[in-house]
């Protein structure tokens, strides 16, 4: 089955494809497909946006859609940066992002947090969501270079100690937001 991953991000693109290793579903993504623009996401919910994306370019393409809303979630922030995480900071880059989150939880004991991820079909059928979680908490110092954002600051509580950007992409994908959200693909498929 193919089906048009409504992202532009090619970490999340990459990481996707290997979960999908050998399901026999085929990904294009925004990157293949510059003509289709930037998919809007202006709700204050994962699933909001996700939706919100992949109906964007199914309405572009008639095609068959998924899209990931995804962010991180801090409880001593109230839940924040959430569905804001990629533009936490005015300079919108990863290193900008997880210096500012280091700055506001400097001297907070309490670290948990959380990434989520809203996964949505949108096709000819209707449109569906599923989603996943992974808790952990933030460190004092980034840690690793493999992975994305904020993976050099989140200790997952299924990591051995180790930071998302300490663990290998299939380790990341077996206990990730993204690796859970993306293992219910099949549940919102058409049948
Ligand atoms: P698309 O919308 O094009 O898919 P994006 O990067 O804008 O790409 P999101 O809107 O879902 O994706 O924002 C997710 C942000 O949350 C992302 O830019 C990171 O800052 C953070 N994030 C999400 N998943 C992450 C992960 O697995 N590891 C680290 N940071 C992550």
């Amino acid at each position: 089955m193919k089906l048009l991953f409504a992202t532009a991000n090619a970490h999340k693109a990459e990481e996707v494809r290997a979960i999908l290793d050998g399901t026999g579903i085929e990904l294009t993504t925004l990157l293949d497909h510059p003509e289709l623009g930037d998919a809007p996401e202006t709700g204050d919910t994962f699933e909001h946006n996700a939706l919100e994306k992949a109906e964007y370019v199914f309405a572009k393409t008639g095609l068959a859609c998924i899209a990931d809303d995804s962010g991180i979630e801090v409880d001593a922030l109230g839940g924040k940066p959430g569905v804001h995480s990629k533009r936490f900071s005015p300079e919108a880059t990863a290193e900008a992002n997880n210096a500012l989150l280091l700055a506001k939880l400097d001297g907070v004991a309490e670290r948990s947090a959380r990434f989520r991820c809203v996964l949505a079909y949108v096709g000819p059928d209707g449109k569906r969501t599923v989603d996943g979680r992974c808790e952990g908490r933030i460190v004092t110092e980034p840690r690793g270079h493999e992975g994305f954002g904020y993976d050099p600051l989140f200790v997952p509580d299924e990591g051995g100690g180790r930071t998302m950007a300490e663990l290998s992409m299939a380790e990341k994908n077996a206990i990730s937001h993204r690796g859970r959200a993306f293992s219910r693909l099949p549940e919102i498929l058409p049948g």
